[in-house]
């Protein structure tokens, strides 16, 4: 008899990622189909992508040009082995990469997530210093409020307490700089926020702490999403990146959610005119529609590894499928699609448009901020007392209803839409969250 007895669309087997999985399946919201800028939900309704998916589908939904790629790409070469032997689009998909990429930058390595960006970016930070010489410094440093993704090289420099608190003692060594939310000094600010910038001098205290020797990398969101768009303070990422440099220390840029035209520049490095050591990045690589990630270096430390003995392995470090021939040829695809219809600069000439809009929700009820950069948008709102997230996740559901996409984290809704969005679909983005707030209790 077959083991394969499941009842058709039990929802109980998947248990699904950070979810409220009893929540979920009682009153289940199911996307079944998508197209440009609209999911299709299951009872047939079109729905306004206010999120790009999970921050990553920022060519818009079933592009012709990355499904045809994807197509022909199975139909070719479906899998080759990473380790040891190589196919030809993981090489053409990085020399593309790195056309993009800050000048300096132009060594790619191949992951399949923004938590495996994560881990190999810490991983190649401790060793780099090890490899020049330098094998004390091994302790890392995040930030508050800080995202990583969900492993433990991650979580431990991330700066999320239920992201942690359940896991252990998470790596040792790592420290943290605060986070650069300033309500009382910043809130309503439109693009960077003016106060804050001291926040980075925070570093030297750690280092005091511990001594620069001990210390290998800083690792930062440039812009924060997952927490609720915390957005650099005027001159902030200038002076981590100065202290950084006059400490020996490692800057890692997690460009996960600010690469691929988030901001309307290829990398949040170029919006912010602060160049890092090394970028990590996922989601948009794709389109997010196969998985994976890159960690992006500068060439002083791809150089540094390549000193050795020519025949010895100078990383060990890989995954079965770091620069999958499927995923390599989405992302040839979507990096041309990005470029064809000049989605970065399209981003940033609707930026201006995105703040105006987004900011004419100031005096909804509720809403005790609102901030914006690139086309990255949160309002917070109040949370119910005793009850946090409750708001914000209440707006989501109803939200949904009404025929759009938002995220919510805490009791702030997060906004990121496709880079192909157009100002009469920012416009109904933001009536249908002004709806959504006037009838929140
Ligand atoms: N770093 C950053 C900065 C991220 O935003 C990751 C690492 C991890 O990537 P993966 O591919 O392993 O999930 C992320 C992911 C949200 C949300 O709504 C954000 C992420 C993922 C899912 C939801 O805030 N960011
Ligand atoms: N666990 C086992 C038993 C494995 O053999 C491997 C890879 O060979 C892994 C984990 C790691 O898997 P991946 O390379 O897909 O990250």
């Amino acid at each position: 008899m077959s083991t394969y007895s499941a009842i058709p669309n039990d929802l109980e087997a998947f248990w699904m990622p950070f979810t409220a999985n009893q929540q979920f399946k009682s009153n289940p919201r199911m996307l079944v189909s998508a197209e440009n800028m609209h999911y299709k939900s299951q009872d047939g309704r079109d729905i306004l992508d206010g999120t790009a998916g999970l921050w990553c589908v920022n060519a818009g939904h079933k592009r012709e040009k990355i499904v045809s790629a994807i197509q022909a790409q199975v139909e070719e070469l479906d899998y080759a082995p990473a380790f040891q032997m190589g196919h030809p689009k993981a090489f053409t998909l990085a020399n593309k990469l790195v056309e993009i990429t800050p000048e300096d930058m132009n060594h790619v390595f191949f992951t399949n997530s923004g938590s495996e960006s994560v881990e190999t970016a810490l991983k190649i930070a401790i060793a780099y210093q090890r490899m020049r010489g330098q094998a004390s410094r091994t302790r890392l440093i995040g930030r508050e409020r800080g995202y990583h993704g969900v492993n433990f090289g991650g979580i431990s420099v991330g700066g999320i307490v239920n992201n942690r608190k359940m896991f252990g003692t998470l790596l040792s060594g790592v420290d943290h700089l605060p986070h650069t939310h300033l309500p009382d000094l910043n809130s309503f600010s439109k693009g960077q926020p003016e106060h804050g910038l001291e926040l980075a001098n925070d570093l030297e205290r750690i280092i005091k702490l511990h001594d620069a020797s001990t210390i290998a990398a800083v690792i930062v969101e440039p812009v924060s999403g997952s927490t609720g768009v915390l957005i650099p303070p005027v001159g902030y990422l200038e002076r981590l990146r100065a202290l950084c440099d006059h400490y020996g220390i490692l800057l890692i840029f997690d460009e996960v959610i600010t690469g691929f035209g988030r901001l309307g520049t290829p990398f949040a490095a170029d919006y912010f005119g602060v160049v890092p050591d090394i970028i990590c990045a996922a989601k948009g690589l794709t389109n997010g529609i196969i998985p994976m990630g890159a960690v992006i270096v500068k060439d002083e430390i791809y150089t540094q590894f390549m000193t050795g003995p020519k025949d010895t392995i100078e990383l060990f470090h890989g995954y079965t499928y770091s620069g999958n021939p499927v995923a390599a040829a989405a992302a040839i695809a979507t990096l041309e699609v990005y470029e064809e219809d000049d989605l970065f600069l399209r981003a940033s000439e609707l930026a201006a448009h995105w703040q105006e809009v987004l900011h004419s929700l100031a005096d909804h009820p509720f809403v005790i901020d609102i901030r914006n950069i690139g086309l990255i948008g949160a309002i917070e709102l109040e949370p119910i007392q005793e009850h946090p997230t409750k708001r914000a996740f209440s707006a989501f559901l109803r939200a949904f209803e009404r025929g759009c996409l938002i995220r919510t984290t805490g009791d702030i809704i997060a906004l990121s839409p496709p880079l192909i969005i157009n100002k009469a679909q920012i416009d109904e983005l933001v009536a249908c969250i002004g709806d959504v707030l006037s009838e929140l209790e």
